[in-house]
C-alpha cells in the first residue's frame, strides 16, 4: 500500500489533516508537541469509477461514479528547524519520515505560526520561508547518517574492489536507497563520492532525498489566510487547504446533517430547520473557501501526491471482461495503484501471487482484445488475468 507522511512544523494543521483524511482520533489541540507518537491511519485517493462512461448502472463499488482507493497516511510529529541535531523531538521524526513513499509537507499559510511553530498573529510570519524547511533538514540528517563512517568509507575507497556507491547505499538502507539511486544522485549532484568535500557530500544528499521522497508542499489554513499571502504563494508550486473547514465538513456528512463527498467544489445542507443560525452561518463561510479554492483542498492534496509525485495510475481487474465483473457478478469490484509503466503481469501478481505465477495473457476488456504481458497499462485500463491458477 502507498504511504504519505504528513510533516511540517507544530500547529501547521498535521493532526488536523490527518484527523479530515482519516476519521480516525488524532490530537488536536495548540500547543507543540502534541502528537508524541507518530499516527498511523488509512486516507483515501478519490477517482471516477468507469461504470458511468460503460453505462453500467448497478455499479455498488462508488457513489453517483466516485469512489475511493486506500492509502496508508502517517502523522509525523511536528519538526522544528534543527531537528537533525536532535532540536524538539529530533531524529525520531525524520525516522518516521522513511516510512513514507512521499511527503505532504504542511505550511501554515495564514502566517499564524512562527519558525518554531509557536502560535503568532495571523499574517506575522512569512510561510513562504517554510517551504524548504523539511527538505532541508531530512538531507541534513542524511548527512549525519553518512558522516558517522565517512573518512573510512572514503579512505576504503581508494581500493580498486571497493564501490563507494554500495557503502553507501548500505549505510542508507534503512531509507530504502538502492546502489542505482546513488549512482543517480551522484551523476546529478555532479559529485565524485570518492573525492568530495563536506559542502558537495550535503549536495549529494540532497539530490538523494529529492529522488526518493518527493514533496508536496501544502498551503493550508487557507481560510484564515491574508489574500496578499495566498497571491505570493500561487507562484510556488504547492497545494492549498483548509484541513479545519474539510474536517467540518465530513463530520457533518457523518453526522447526516450535509451531503458532502470528500473533495467536492461544494455540498448540500439536508435540513436546514434542524441547524442553529450559528452552524448555517459556519457552514456557509466553508462554502465561500470551497468556491474561492474549488473545494477544500485536502482531497487535491492526496491525490496530487499520488498521481503526480508517485506517477501512479488506477487499473480495474475483472474476471469476465463483458459484464466487467468478478466470479460472484460484483461489477468493477477492485481498483488498484500501480506505478506507471506496469504491465499485464505486475497487476497480475497484484491480484495475487499465484495468478502471477501461473499468467498466460491478459484482455482488455473495452477492446476485448488480448494484449501481451509487456504491454503498458494505461490509467483507467479494465483487464481480464487469464492464468493457469484461481
Ligand atoms: N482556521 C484553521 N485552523 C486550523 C486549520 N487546520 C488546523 N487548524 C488549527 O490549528 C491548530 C493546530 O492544529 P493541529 O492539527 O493540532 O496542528 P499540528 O501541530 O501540525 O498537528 C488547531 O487549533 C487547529 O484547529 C485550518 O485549515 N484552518
Ligand atoms: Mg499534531
Amino acid at each position: 500500500m502507498i504511504r504519505l507522511a504528513i510533516a511540517g512544523k507544530p500547529n501547521c494543521g498535521k493532526s488536523t489533516f490527518f484527523t479530515a483524511s482519516t476519521l480516525a482520533p488524532a490530537e488536536i489541540a495548540n500547543y507543540p508537541f502534541t502528537t508524541i507518537d507518530a499516527n498511523h491511519g488509512v486516507a483515501y485517493v478519490r477517482i471516477s469509477c468507469p461504470c458511468q462512461e460503460l453505462g453500467i448502472e448497478d455499479c455498488k463499488a462508488c457513489t453517483d461514479g466516485v469512489r475511493f482507493i486506500q492509502i496508508g497516511l502517517i502523522d509525523v510529529a511536528g519538526l522544528v528547524p534543527d531537528a537533525h541535531k536532535g532540536r524538539g523531538l529530533g531524529n525520531k521524526f525524520l525516522d518516521n519520515l522513511r516510512e513514507a513513499d512521499a511527503i505532504l509537507h504542511i505550511i501554515d499559510a495564514s502566517g499564524g505560526t512562527d519558525e518554531e511553530g509557536n502560535p503568532v498573529g495571523t499574517g506575522t510570519h512569512d510561510p513562504i520561508e517554510d517551504i524548504g524547511f523539511v527538505e532541508t533538514e531530512m538531507k541534513m540528517w542524511v548527512v549525519g547518517l553518512l558522516e558517522k563512517n565517512w573518512q573510512k568509507i572514503q579512505r576504503s575507497s581508494q581500493q580498486r574492489s571497493f564501490s563507494i556507491e554500495d557503502a553507501v547505499a548500505e549505510q542508507l538502507a534503512g531509507l530504502a536507497v538502492t546502489y542505482e539511486d546513488v549512482v543517480d544522485a551522484q551523476r546529478k549532484a555532479g559529485v565524485d563520492l570518492r573525492k568530495c568535500t563536506p559542502d558537495e557530500l550535503t549536495v549529494f544528499c540532497g539530490e538523494l532525498i529529492s529522488s526518493s521522497k518527493p514533496f508536496l508542499v501544502v498551503g493550508n489554513k487557507i481560510d484564515l489566510a491574508p489574500p496578499e499571502i495566498i497571491e505570493r504563494l500561487k507562484s510556488e508550486e504547492i497545494s492549498f487547504a483548509s484541513a479545519a473547514s474539510e474536517l467540518a465538513l465530513r463530520k457533518a456528512a457523518d453526522g447526516k446533517f450535509i451531503e458532502y463527498i470528500p473533495g467536492d467544489p461544494n455540498f448540500s445542507i439536508n435540513n436546514p430547520e434542524k441547524l442553529t443560525d450559528a452552524q448555517k452561518s459556519g457552514l456557509e463561510a466553508i462554502r465561500k473557501i470551497l468556491q474561492n479554492f474549488s473545494g477544500a483542498g485536502v482531497q487535491e492534496s492526496i491525490n496530487r501526491a499520488v498521481f503526480e509525485l508517485l506517477d501512479q495510475i488506477v487499473v480495474f481487474p475483472v474476471e469476465d471482461e463483458n459484464k466487467y465483473c468478478d466470479g460472484q457478478g460484483r461489477v468493477l469490484p477492485d481498483a488498484f495503484l500501480m506505478k506507471r509503466g506496469s504491465t499485464p503481469h505486475d497487476l497480475a501478481f497484484q491480484v495475487h501471487t499465484d495468478i502471477g505465477e501461473g499468467f498466460l495473457y491478459a484482455v482488455d476488456a473495452r477492446t476485448k482484445m488480448r494484449i501481451k504481458e509487456n504491454h503498458e497499462l494505461k490509467d483507467g485500463d479494465i483487464i481480464k488475468i487469464v492464468s493457469t491458477k484461481k
